[in-house]
């Protein structure tokens, strides 16, 4: 009978700062910079409430590694929450908190288990009667870049029939958008004989494999727009054969969201106020009183196309709405604030309502930029059929490419990030073209 449950949770980021939104209300920003404090705070609760044996923290525990007072104190205050409830922690350090960072003001208590920077290994008890139920390795970050594969040091105890979990911060297979610390492939992971790799350092919560696990939990509370949808641990069972169940709990108290709106039936300003006040209201009722910050995305084509690409108007529309939630979060006002949706930003993906074809075919320049633009976005991926293409794009980022900061970001892209650039630059010539030269009956 060795049935137990623990929580898998990774990179809290405690004390995220939050900054660099702008036209913030007050009280908001101070909910955001609360946020994930009390996502950490709900996590603690959810431990104690579903009475589970242990917890398991993947590193990232904090967001600077000159980590604040304020968020030690607070990570104080939970590990003596858990402590009165008789829950042990395991804990590895992440980039974000190594073991080098010079501001631990506070010794972890007994109940905090802290892996070094070689693997080490724990044995967790199953806290009803004290049963030996699981093996929990792991393996801290000595300084903020691990490039080593350290997921080779972990080797399963070939003598024990325990459920053995291995706590990994690392990068497995390579992943976009994180740095490439203790890369590893999956196929390590799964050699070790590990029954459950309980991993953090991707924000994104995804599971790897099932067999053995390979989890990510994602952080706790999304950090900006590109940490969109519920965030939140795994409360992970597993019953007397091992096999195991995994629930994920929400915990965010703010939501990165995005939505997107069609421009094609629009036919004014005011009308394209009118609806995404409405998507705000939608939005509201199904936050569940969550705050919620969203990017508002247009497509399509129709007549506000050439509104929204000029930034002045589109800036205008955009803080208009940001003074009526403001309005409806100011201290006068009854609402509370947990049922706020900010709209933080315009993402602008229309184009003008044009017959395309028409001017495809075109013996102008605009018919030729069309003729490449389509081109490209067409290409197969047989690469040599249109190599003229590829050229005529590549040369006309040579100058982007000379440039030191310009170079790295032009880099970056990926291939649908280019073909969404090129299509907005299309999109952008083709009304600036247009609108020099109006062209009777083919434009609305
Ligand atoms: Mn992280």
């Amino acid at each position: 009978m060795t049935s137990f449950r623990f929580i898998h949770t990774a990179d809290l980021h405690l004390d995220t700062p939050f900054a660099g939104m702008s036209g913030i209300n007050d009280r908001l920003r101070r909910h955001l910079q609360e946020s994930t404090f009390a996502a950490f705070g709900d996590l603690v609760d959810l431990a104690v409430s579903e009475e589970v044996d242990f917890i398991v923290i993947s590193g990232d525990i904090y967001d600077a590694s000159e980590s604040s007072l304020r968020a030690q104190l607070r990570l104080k205050e939970a590990w003596d929450k858990l402590g009165l409830h008789g829950i042990p922690v395991y804990v590895i350090h992440g980039n974000h908190d190594p073991l080098s960072s010079s501001r631990q003001r506070f010794v972890y208590p007994d109940h905090v288990t802290v892996f070094g920077s070689r693997v080490e290994s724990a044995t967790a008890v199953r806290r009803k009667d004290g049963l030996p139920v699981a093996v929990v390795s792991g393996i801290s970050y000595p300084t903020s870049s691990v490039t080593e594969n350290t997921s080779l040091q972990f080797h399963r105890d070939p003598s024990s029939s325990l459920y053995h979990i291995a706590l990994l911060h690392a990068n497995v297979d390579g992943q976009e958008g994180h740095d490439v610390y203790s890369p590893c492939s999956l196929s390590d992971l799964k050699k070790s004989g590990y029954d459950y790799w309980a991993l953090g350092h991707i924000h994104k919560r995804q599971i790897l494999c099932e067999a053995p696990w390979v989890v990510y939990p994602g952080n706790i509370q999304g950090r900006s727009m590109k940490e969109t949808g519920p965030k939140g641990c795994y409360l992970v069972d597993v019953n007397d054969n091992k096999e195991t169940t995994l629930h994920f709990y929400e915990l965010d108290h703010v939501r990165w969201t995005e939505t997107e709106l069609s421009i094609e039936h629009m036919t004014s300003e005011n009308k394209c106020k009118e609806m995404l006040e409405d998507r705000l209201e939608s939005l509201r009722s199904e936050s569940g009183g969550r705050t919620t910050i969203v990017r508002l995305n247009f497509t399509g084509r129709g007549p506000l196309h050439s509104m929204l690409q000029s930034g002045r108007d589109s800036n205008e529309l955009l803080q208009e709405l940001q003074r009526q939630e403001t309005e409806r979060i100011s201290p006068g006002s009854a609402s509370i604030l947990d049922s706020v949706i900010w709209p933080a930003s315009f993402k602008v993906n229309t184009g003008l309502d044009y017959d395309r074809s028409l001017l495809q075919e075109e013996n102008s320049f605009l018919g030729e930029l069309l003729r490449l633009s389509e081109r490209y976005q067409n290409r197969s991926d047989d690469l040599n059929l249109d190599l003229d293409a590829n050229a005529i794009i590549n040369d006309a980022l040579a100058s982007l490419m000379d440039h030191r900061v310009l170079r790295g970001y032009v880099q970056d892209l990926g291939e649908k990030e280019r073909r969404e650039l090129l299509q907005q630059a299309t999109e952008m010539a083709i009304s600036l073209l247009v609108d020099e030269e109006p062209r009777g009956g083919e434009v609305s």
